[in-house]
């Protein structure tokens, strides 16, 4: 993925925080991204901010307990969240999650909203619809990505995406289907969520 999406004009790393306490002030425009441990959430960062190591792709998953920053054309950031699920993690881990994961999402202001990904072969889970309530109960914007099309075929991208979209809270608006490894649907990821959601208004 060599270069970035149309609009993603620069890209700074700032920093990896593992406590509240560590957050940038949010005083810019934030859009976070969620998703199960290993489904591609820092490749399709990535994707969008065209490169290819800015966010490490993990080789040990679910071992990542940060909140990753990452500011877009010097006045939004973008947020890398740590990934749930991961069936190895030892449960004191899991409250760490938690407690961070829902320390930021309920205190941030600048938050705009959360990119839920999920993985487009794999039917919804608990974890996943929980993600997305609570994100509606929180008054948070959830907008459902369904990554590595690219593994599946036309018609059964289709059938997943309806299967998804019944399981999903109605007033949702409809899952956008994207591969990070091809860079299909990222260029209407950025150009329908990120951007009109980062630029001042
Ligand atoms: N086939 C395919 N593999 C992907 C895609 N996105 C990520 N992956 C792979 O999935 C694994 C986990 O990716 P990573 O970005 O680290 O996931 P994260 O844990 O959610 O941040 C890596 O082996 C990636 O190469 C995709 O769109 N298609
Ligand atoms: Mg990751």
């Amino acid at each position: 993925m060599p270069s970035a999406a149309a609009g993603i004009k620069k890209v700074e790393f700032i920093k990896s925080c593992y406590s509240l306490k560590d957050l940038p002030e949010d005083n810019l425009p934030e859009i976070a991204f969620a998703g199960r441990s290993n489904v591609g959430k820092s490749s399709l960062l990535n994707a969008i901010m065209g490169r290819k190591k800015l966010v490490k792709v993990s080789s040990r998953p679910g071992f990542t307990q940060s909140l990753n920053f990452f500011l877009v054309n010097g006045s939004a950031y973008l947020v890398d969240l740590p990934g749930y699920g991961y069936a190895k993690a030892p449960r004191n881990v899991i409250k760490r999650w938690q407690k961070l994961v829902e320390g930021y999402l309920s205190r941030r202001k600048s938050l705009k909203g959360v990119v839920c990904i999920f993985d487009i072969r794999r039917k919804l889970d608990d974890l996943d619809l929980n993600l997305v309530e609570y994100l509606l109960f929180m008054k948070l914007r959830p907008w459902v990505v369904l990554n590595k099309a690219d593994k599946l075929s036309g018609s059964k991208i289709a059938s997943k995406l309806r299967e998804t979209s019944i399981m999903l809270p109605r007033d949702l608006s409809e899952p956008l289907v994207v591969s990070s490894r091809t860079g299909k649907g990222v260029k209407e990821l950025v150009q329908t969520v990120i951007l009109p959601h980062i630029e001042k208004s």
